[in-house]
């Protein structure tokens, strides 16, 4: 396929020029009355608050094309090496606000706005959230492209325009319900389909060899990946990025007209609907064998196109001349998590079978061009796919994972021979990608023959040469001990193909990476030491401080006497020795008092309790998950509960500050534990919000819906925020970043980036608790020999949940997951019940803290001043320098 170029190219300059776009409140009134007149998406001529959005961003969106195709341009011209993210998710959030702010049309968009008779304000909330995503990888992604813009720095995001997203969660009396998510319904303002840009996916089908002998996939299904751009502007620059969302379709010739005019319409419709069907949501269940070819098709319609595209591109602008060796030294990709590890094979596919490329060029460049972020340590995330579905519906990826995987074995057998092959079986089964499959023949007859104690039995067989596909595998002559086949289902370890074929991997975490190397792939880590990297995650302060906290930002502008920080995050460091001083203490407090008033309106909103605006406001927000402990916070709740009932109200007042407890946060549709948390949480909240004798002393509120503009309300509004995964198992957090940022104090386990923004804020300004990541192991191990002795305090708790006290559902399953040693339940795999009295005694702490409002009000400023270094501008820098080798390329 050649699609067009769409940068205006063809167009004259003298007409660009006279397109130039005015940044004049006037003549930004005018632009937006344009489109709402004839870039219409609804009835004609109407401006009521919906049209206005859709104007205001259609005329934001004429400034952020004309930076996209002087950028585009740019990169055209100057062929620099550029990288590209791929990723399943990209949480963007909204994007008016965050564009008229890194334009720094702000004030003048307002201005137009007023002029027509709306407030900016009214008009960004009637924005959906673009929901593309599910949690902090996907959000971490976006985060990522604003840095990137912002530093000049070539580079695309490509992902998936799914059209439900993951879900929309309502709140009911019976828990969590998820319902389609509808962004996409009135219409996408900011998205430029490029109709032209669209590339052929095959799925199913077999491989022939083709009279070149090159191997040819042919037949099976045909669908089209069509570009949908997405503009990512950079702060305070021209250079504007694209994220590049591929939507799936089929060519109307595919629409079987003769059968549709016969009375069978759904057979008529079937191929589009197909492959309509790839685009519907995000992580689609995949329990069934349905269910896990369509997320197969997913990931490998990312990177089928995104791999097409890049290549596309790399041909243009080789003008006629392409070099593939020159490929690694223009292309970056980056592969979030394991989900576009089918990049490996694709690329390996279009080099060999397409290009004409020998087996050990492409492999070359491949190795060179690829590298791999891990985004966690849980043995169930890590992605495994059954052999048998990939055959059929890859079957030449599968082959070439074969050979991969072979030659790999090779290489781990050539780098042995010195010490000898004993034990050696079971390193190289857990290493190799392909499991429970058996190992070549020419591999088991080394591992024999090395061990001279194994017996050789009677059902001994010849080897047929032919066997090996691996062109420059040992031959094999000896007779060998062929094991019983196994019957577990061969399976494919995309990390340990990820491993093998990134130059690098790298964690998200100090702690993390660490963890990767010395426990996930420590067999990988000993032969390939300088693959492994650390790049701690980092949050965009222009999103998550400087456009969500105006008040608190302006507190720190005036403080520093500039807005540098903005982008030298590293310069809030300078509000530490204004950290005891009475008029900031003071601007400080009205600042985050703003923040707290908004909350409390929106929390009465959304669902119908009143919150007292000087309690303690106390937050988790996160996925819900049995890592993350939610669990471990309200069974903190039900006990203080308790015990504020055996008080008179003179103690409760000495003793508890007050706070309102709010969670947010979805589970998986079919993570029935993490349901039954958020249905515990809101009964909790039901009793204690209505219980008279407790008043404003607790409050506990579920806050429906959680995504990124929900963050963006509550987070300004915190005070103290939980981030109390058990250790070890949370790879970095990224909310707890911006928490810190906005002046928030962290409670939390020593975990992932809590480490280090523990560190980096002071430890005397962070409430830890709870056992350590080594103990960890120990632990589970004691309780499995029943040697656990749980605290009295645990006991309580959980049995005023049994008692009734919160309602008829019945919690036994719930409660049973914190018992036994391991065989009921899970024995409490997360250490709830371990971390259990630590947490509350710290949690005291907190209490007493919190009366001090001197203290406390330091504690929130060296927060914010010891956040600089959690920007993603400062993890995007090092991505760039230490694993892409790109470099900035500021449009003038
Ligand atoms: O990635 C974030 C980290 O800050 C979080 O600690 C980590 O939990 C999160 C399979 C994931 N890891 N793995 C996932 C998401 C979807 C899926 O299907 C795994 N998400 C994370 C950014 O580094």
């Amino acid at each position: 396929p050649k699609p067009k170029t769409t940068d205006g190219n063809g167009i004259s300059n003298r007409y660009l020029q006279r397109s130039n776009l005015s940044n004049d409140a006037e003549s930004i009134a005018k632009n937006i009355i344009h489109h709402a007149e004839y870039s219409p998406f609804f009835s004609p001529l109407q401006f009521e608050l919906q049209a206005a959005y859709i104007a205001t961003a259609q005329s934001v969106r004429d400034t952020l094309i004309r930076n996209w195709n002087e950028t585009y341009r740019l990169f055209q011209d100057k062929n620099p090496k550029q990288a590209y993210y791929l990723s399943m998710e990209f949480l963007q959030g909204r994007a008016l606000l965050n564009a008229v702010g890194n334009l720094e049309l702000k004030d003048a968009y307002a201005e137009a706005l007023n002029n027509l008779g709306y407030t900016l304000e009214t008009v960004i909330e009637k924005e959906p959230d673009a929901a593309l995503g599910n949690g902090g990888l996907g959000r971490l992604a976006s985060c990522f492209l604003d840095s990137l813009a912002t530093l000049n720095l070539p580079a695309w995001g490509y992902g998936l325009r799914y059209r439900y997203g993951l879900f929309h969660q309502k709140i009911t009396k019976e828990g969590q319900e998820e319902v389609a998510e509808s962004w996409l319904e009135s219409g996408n303002p900011w998205e430029i389909p490029r109709l032209d840009i669209s590339y052929p996916i095959k799925f199913f089908g077999e491989v022939v060899e083709g009279s070149d002998g090159r191997k040819q996939w042919v037949n099976g299904e045909n669908i089209r990946a069509i570009a949908y751009d997405l503009p990512i502007p950079g702060y305070k620059t021209k250079n504007t990025i694209n994220l590049r969302l591929w939507s799936t379709s089929v060519p109307a010739e595919s629409f079987n007209l003769s059968a549709f005019n016969a009375g069978h319409h759904d057979e008529a419709n079937q191929a589009h609907a197909n492959a309509a069907k790839i685009c519907n949501v995000l992580y689609p269940g995949d329990d069934s064998k349905e269910g896990k070819i369509l997320r197969l098709k997913q990931q490998y319609t990312l990177c089928s196109a995104s791999l097409q595209d890049i290549i596309f591109h790399f041909k243009e602008r080789s003008k006629n001349k392409v070099n593939w060796s020159e490929f690694p030294n223009k292309v970056a990709i980056q592969m979030n998590d394991t989900h576009p590890t089918l990049s490996v094979p694709e690329l390996m596919r279009i080099l060999v079978d397409l290009e004409g490329l020998s087996w050990e060029e492409a492999w070359n460049i491949t190795q060179k061009t690829v590298a791999y972020t891990n985004h966690t340590v849980l043995p169930e995330a890590l992605e495994r796919w059954p052999l048998e579905i990939m055959k059929k519906l890859l079957p030449r990826h599968v082959e070439i994972i074969e050979k991969i995987d072979e030659q790999f074995l090779l290489s781990i057998v050539e780098l042995h021979k010195p010490t000898g092959f004993t034990n050696f079986e079971d390193t190289l089964k857990k290493m190799r990608i392909l499991e429970n499959v058996e190992l070549p023949p020419w591999v088991t007859s080394l591992l024999v023959s090395s061990s001279e104690s194994e017996e050789v039995s009677s059902s001994e067989q010849e080897i047929d040469e032919d066997a090996t596909s691996i062109d420059d595998s040992p031959k094999v002559t000896a007779k060998v001990t062929k094991k019983p086949v196994s019957t577990a289902p061969g399976m494919v370890r995309m990390a340990n193909l990820c491993v093998i074929a990134g130059h690098t991997v790298n964690g998200v975490a100090a702690i993390h990476s660490e963890i990767v190397k010395n426990e996930v792939f420590n067999d990988f880590y000993k032969i390939w030491p300088n693959k492994f990297q650390n790049k701690t995650n980092g949050v965009t302060p222009r999103r998550w401080l400087y456009f969500c906290n105006p008040e608190l930002s302006k507190v720190i502008t005036k403080w520093l006497g500039s807005e540098d920080w903005v982008l030298r995050t590293d310069d809030l460091t300078k509000l530490r020795q204004f950290a005891e001083n009475d008029e900031l203490q003071k601007e400080w407090r009205e600042a985050k008092r703003i923040r707290k008033l908004k909350l409390a309106a929106y929390i009465k909103e959304k669902t119908g309790y009143t919150i007292n605006p000087d309690a303690l406001f106390d937050i988790q927000v996160k996925r819900i998950h049995e890592y993350k402990r939610q669990f471990l916070n309200i069974l903190g709740i039900v006990y203080r509960y308790k015990k504020m009932k055996e008080m008179t109200p003179e103690e409760r007042r000495a003793k508890y500050t007050p706070r309102v407890c709010i969670f947010g946060g979805k589970a998986f549709a079919t993570y029935v534990q993490a349901k039954r948390i958020v249905r515990l949480i809101t009964d909790v909240g039901a009793v204690i919000n209505n219980d008279p004798e407790i008043g404003d002393l607790l409050k506990v509120i579920f806050v429906p819906d959680y995504n990124v503009s929900v963050a963006e309300i509550l987070i300004p509004a915190s005070e103290l925020s939980e981030h109390i995964s058990t250790a070890g198992m949370e790879a970095s957090g990224t909310s707890n970043m911006k928490f810190a940022m906005n002046g928030c104090v962290l409670i939390g386990t020593l975990d992932g980036a809590n480490v280090e923004i523990r560190e980096c804020v002071g430890e005397e300004n962070f409430f830890l608790f709870g056992a350590y990541a080594h103990e960890i192991a120990g632990l589970r191990q004691e309780r499995r020999e029943g040697k656990f002795k749980p605290d009295p305090r645990f006991e309580e708790a959980k049995a005023f949940i049994r008692s009734g006290a919160f309602g008829k559902y019945d919690y036994t399953e719930l409660l049973g997951s914190l018992e036994g040693n391991e065989g009921f339940g899970r024995g409490d795999y997360f250490l709830v019940g371990k971390d259990f009295p630590a947490y509350i005694e710290c949690q005291d702490l907190v209490d007493k803290a919190y009366k001090d409002v001197k203290a406390w009000t330091k504690m929130s400023i060296l927060n914010t001043a010891g956040s600089g270094m959690f920007s993603s501008d400062r993890t995007i820098l090092q991505y760039a320098n230490e694993i892409w080798s790109i470099s900035p390329l500021p449009v003038p």
